[in-house]
């Protein structure tokens, strides 16, 4: 179990990277900071964090070693060159990237004896550290085990897995459905918008509690991708909905507004429809999209 007033290190003052530092500082660590820009540690300096002149300097100075930079290009120009001193220490990476880059960085941290997790961060920077924050883990159990005390004062510790990609992969995966969310929320206020409704009223009263009452059907849909069967529990059948779909892209297009990011979304809908599949439940478009299916 990791003592919680051991000293960590944050790398990368960005946006997240401060709220991070500012987070173990809340939390009575010594905490020490670097950043390519160094005047972004100013603040946290004032706030009691330490100033490392340089990434060697910053990686000396605590056994974990907490890094949260723009990519993963960036991850490996700061601590390429630091890696024989990040030996026998922790690296939390909260860089977002894809699984591939998540494997490739733990066989590097591997190959110098370092103890390697890699993370996803499900919050924005204002959250962090409130009970909305949860964060993904990857990599060895026990350095999740040793770390995850220390670790939840940015967030709910979850652990994805020892496979290194896989909080990166479930990281994704969650954005996906944000994306897709707000996707749908830009396209529905612009419709309201132009007939004059007011986004703000609209999306307050009408929207955030609509999307809510459909985040609900989420468990339903995801039982059906899992066992592929679309036909049983259906209550809102595709052909209806292709035929809904179509009186969306009608109206935007009487308001002169491009429904383009519903466009691909429409597009599967009416190949799952031609292909017999009308009376099945919305979430057989999976079957559209590819990729390895485990045997059912
Ligand atoms: N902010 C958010 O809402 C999301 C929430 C979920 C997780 N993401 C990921 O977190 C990573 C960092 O995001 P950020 O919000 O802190 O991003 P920025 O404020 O743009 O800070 C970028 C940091 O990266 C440093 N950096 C960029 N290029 C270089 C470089 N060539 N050499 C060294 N450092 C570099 C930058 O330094 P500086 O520009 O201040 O000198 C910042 O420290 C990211 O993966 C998100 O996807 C955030």
């Amino acid at each position: 179990m990791g003592d919680n007033r051991t000293p960590v290190t944050v790398i990368g003052l960005g946006d997240m990277g401060a709220a991070l530092a500012g987070a173990f500082l809340a939390a009575g660590r010594r905490v020490t900071v670097w950043n390519r820009t160094a005047a972004k540690a100013d603040g946290l300096v004032a706030a009691g964090a330490v100033r490392a002149r340089s990434v060697a300097e910053a990686v000396a100075a605590s056994p974990l070693v907490v890094v949260c930079l723009l990519d993963y290009g960036v991850l490996a120009d700061v601590l390429g060159p630091v890696g024989g001193a990040l030996g026998g220490r922790t690296v939390v990476n909260l860089t977002n990237g894809t699984p591939e880059q998540a494997r490739k960085a733990a066989v590097w941290a591997d190959e110098h004896g370092i103890g390697y997790l890699d993370g996803g961060i499900m919050a924005v920077p204002p959250a962090i550290g409130t009970p909305g924050a949860f964060v993904l883990y990857s990599g060895p159990r026990e350095v999740f085990d040793e770390r995850r005390e220390e670790l939840a004062v940015l967030g709910r510790p979850e652990y994805a897995g020892a496979e290194p990609g896989a909080a990166a992969l479930q990281d994704l995966a969650l954005l996906t459905g944000m994306y897709g969310m707000l996707a749908g929320v830009v396209e529905a206020l612009a419709l309201v918008r132009s007939a004059g409704f007011g986004p703000v009223g609209f999306a307050t009263e009408k929207l955030v509690p609509w999307l809510g009452a459909m985040a609900a059907a989420v468990p339903h849909y995801a039982e059906q991708i899992e066992s592929g069967d679309y036909a049983h529990g259906v209550v809102s059948n595709l052909g209806m909905q292709a035929v809904g779909l179509d009186n969306i892209f009608q109206a935007y297009e009487d308001q002169g507004i491009s429904a383009e990011l519903l466009a691909p979304l429409r597009a599967l809908v009416r190949r799952r429809v031609a292909e017999g599949h009308g009376a099945e439940d919305f979430p057989g478009v999976t079957e559209l999209l590819g990729g390895p299916v485990p045997a059912r």
